[in-house]
This record gives structure tokens, sequence and C-alpha cells, in this order.
């Protein structure tokens, strides 16, 4: 396969752009080689510089659930562009869309826009610790809530649960208000916030996570976390900013059936766009500045285009339903699929699924937190996704992140990734 053009790109990519890429994951570090420079992309299909077609199963981390180019979110921006792009004032369409959001997702009552996921988690914090009064917040390993230096914490040491810096520039007074705990313990989680009375402000967590992975909640796990939250008043926080409008319409708190007091959103939320989003409980939504007194802004928070991109994308989830049902078909075909070959083949290896998201782990172990997902061979993994890239199928270039399906993919597609499947398998264990 030819990628002489994304080589070229990527060596004057690196002159001009930290590491070649705008965002870390980008760069292929994790699973070897070099990055391909996408050109276009259409339906279920990119196309890199050097005109290879790839099957695309990452749907730009998450927001194009309904595949690329989707003629309707492309019209709405292109006819809101028209109107010029940014106002910096508030517009009808906002309220629209801030309606339609409250109508949807089961916690949210009030909702500001961001630009980002990682704006909208680090905004949730805040609006948490300002109406608690309280500084610490309960981060769980292996979930990841953006780039926020909150977020940046690597669990402590043995016994020491107060956070350290996962990343310099993160400073220890920071990472002291961060406790961290191991995924779907609930008992870990109870031992901190009584080790800790009155001073926790928030446990945030992906509820259905697709940072480590993709993981489960244990049977209890999210109900505990609910009981404990109402019993220490305490902001539970589910930042859905992959799971959101994925799962369900109402996210994984409608699939599980447990309500929040707070939801971050992202991705799907802006079409494609820049958009991000925090919300829950009016009664602490009105804790956020011109309302309340905890400050938080933004010049192209709710512009129109990315407001007309979101629009457009979530009142076509809202009025389709349909859709999950075809995702989640599609995907458990190329569940059982896969899973037929690793049977085939005499393999054991974990595959987490949920909806339209799943992970293939490269070991055999359980998976229901960070330290089990690090049981994985992630040298097998690279080979793997190098293999699938070869067969055409564009897998997240990491064995900690959750590949998504999207409604654009054809049965002939899913057929595709399950024979590229078996292929890259034999070729790589062939290679041990
Ligand atoms: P952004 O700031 O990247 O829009 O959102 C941060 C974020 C927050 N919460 C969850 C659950 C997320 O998955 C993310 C971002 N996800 C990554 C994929 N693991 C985006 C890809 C990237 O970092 O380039």
């Amino acid at each position: 396969m030819n990628t002489n053009r994304s080589q070229a790109l990527f060596t004057q990519a690196q002159q001009y752009i930290p590491g070649g890429v705008n965002s870390p994951v980008r760069a292929f570090k994790a699973v070897g080689g070099n990055p391909l420079f996408i050109e276009s992309a259409k339906g279920a299909y990119l196309y890199d510089a050097d005109g290879n077609r790839y099957i695309e199963l990452i749907n730009s981390w998450g927001p194009m659930i309904l595949g690329h180019a989707h003629e309707l979110i492309e019209e709405a921006v292109v006819k809101a562009a028209k109107s010029s792009l940014s106002f910096g004032a508030p517009t009808a369409r906002e309220v629209i869309i801030a309606e339609l959001i409250a109508d949807m997702v089961p916690s949210i009552e009030k909702v500001r826009m961001v630009n980002s996921g990682t704006e909208a988690c680090m905004s949730a914090i805040r609006v948490a610790r300002g109406y608690t009064g309280r500084d610490k917040i309960i981060k769980i390993e292996g979930c990841y809530h953006g780039h926020g230096d909150s977020f940046l914490i690597a669990a402590g040491s043995g016994a020491a649960t107060f956070g350290i810096p996962d990343s310099p520039g993160v400073t220890r007074g920071t990472a002291q208000d961060t406790l961290t705990v191991p995924h779907n313990n609930l008992a870990a989680i109870e031992t901190l916030v009584n080790d800790n009375p009155q001073q926790i402000a928030a446990i945030i967590l992906e509820p259905v996570t697709g940072n480590m992975g993709v993981t489960l909640p244990k049977r209890g796990y999210l109900e505990g976390l609910r009981r404990l939250c109402d019993r220490e008043g305490i902001v539970l926080i589910f930042d859905e900013v992959m799971t959101g409008f994925r799962l369900a319409p109402g996210g994984a708190q409608e699939v599980f059936g447990v309500t929040p007091d707070m939801t971050t959103l992202g991705k799907i939320i802006g079409g494609g766009m820049p958009v991000g989003a925090y919300g829950g409980k009016a009664e602490i939504m009105d804790y956020v500045s011109p309302a309340g007194p905890v400050y938080q802004a933004g010049t192209l928070s709710g512009n129109p285009v990315s407001m007309a991109a979101g629009l457009a994308m979530l009142t076509y989830l809202h009025e389709h339903p349909e859709v999950y049902e075809r995702i989640s078909n599609l995907t458990q075909d190329i569940v059982n699929g896969i899973r037929g070959v690793n049977e085939k083949l005499g393999l054991n290896y974990t595959l987490n699924h949920i909806g339209s998201m799943y992970t293939l782990f490269f070991t055999g172990a359980e998976v229901y937190d960070f330290a089990t997902a690090k049981e994985s061979d992630l040298a097998l993994f690279g080979r793997y996704f190098q293999a699938m890239l070869q067969q055409g199928v564009y897998l997240a270039p990491s064995q900690f992140e959750s590949l998504f399906v999207s409604a654009a993919l054809s049965d002939a597609d899913v057929s595709h990734i399950v024979n590229a499947h078996e292929v890259a398998l034999q070729q790589v264990l062939s290679q041990k």
C-alpha cells in the first residue's frame, strides 16, 4: 500500500506541529509506523492522501454516528455559514438545541454549550466544587475526561490515594485535590469517601468506558455510586462525551437507568463540529455565571455553525431512534464474526461491547478496569492494527480505545471487517 504522500506530509508536519499532529493519539505512537493523512471521507469510508480507501471504525472518535459527510449535516452547516460564522451573541438555535438536549438526556434540566469535551469536564468539576463548597474530586483510574489539569492525575502509589501529576505542568497543588480509585470498585470509593468526610465535591466517571477500552459497569456499581452520592451530598457526574447520544438518545444513563446530577457531553452533540456541553439539575446549573457565582465563558460557545451541525444531528437521532437498533445490529454482526474467527483459531481474546461501541483486547483476562485492560499484549495489538490497515480497515491506533460503528456501514463492509480480522490475526500470529 503506497503511503508516500502521508509520509511526506508527516515529515513536514513535524517541523511546525508538536509531534506532527494536533492530538497525540493520532500520531500512531502506540501502534508504530507513521500516521495516515486523511484527505476526505464519505459514509463508512476514509480516503488518505495517497488515495487508499479504508472502512472506518473510529468515526472521528465518535461524532460521525451517521457516517461521514451526511447530507443533512452538510446542508445545515453550509446554510448557517452563509449568515456569518459567529456573532458572540445569543441566537434562537442555541435555545432550540438546549431544549432538545434537556428533552433527550434524563439528568439535564439546564445545559451550557462549550467547545470541547475537555471544556465540558473542566467546567462541570468547577461548578460541582462551587455548588458544594468542597475541593476534592474522585476520578476513576483509566477514565479520561480531557486534558484539564484536575484529570491528568495518576493513581497515588500504594495506600496514598491522593493523585500525583500525570503530566509535567500539572502542579502537586492541583493533584492533591484529585483522589483516584480503580474502576468498578464500589468498596474502594466508599473507603475514600469515608476517609475524606464532607470534602468530596464530585465523583466523575465514564459510565461505560471507552478510554481504557470498552468496559461495562458491574451489576450495582452505578446504582451504588448514586446511593453514596445521595447520602454524602456529592455531585455524581457522568462523563458521556463518548456514550452520549451514542448508546441511546439519552446515553448510558438511559440504558442503565441511573441518573447523575450532572452530565458532560461532546462528540456527537456537534455532528463533527467542535462542541461540548455540560448540564444537570437546574439547582446546580444555576450556580453558573451569569445566573450564579461560578465563572465559565467562551467566545465561540454556541456558535451558529456548530449549533446548526449539532441541531441537525440531534434532531435526526431524536426523530429516527431506529438508527440505534441499526448500529447495534451491525456491531453485533461484527462482534459475532470476530468471535467466530477467534474460536476457529483457538483464541480466547476478550471482546467487550455494548450498542455500537466495542474493544477487542489482546488478553484472555476479563477486562473490567484499567489494571485488567493493561494485561493486553500491546505489541501484538500494534501488529494487528497495522495488518488491519493493510486489509483496508481503519481501527483506533491504541488498545485502550473504543471502536465506533456508524449507520453508514453495509453488510458487505461487515463481512470485509470480519474477513480482514481473520487474515490480520493469522498474519500477526505467524510472526510471533
Ligand atoms: P475533547 O476535549 O477531546 O473533545 O474531549 C475529551 C474527552 C472527555 N471525555 C471522554 C469520555 C472522552 O473520550 C474525551 C476524548 N476522547 C478522545 C478519545 N479517547 C478523543 C481523541 C483525542 O484525544 O484525540
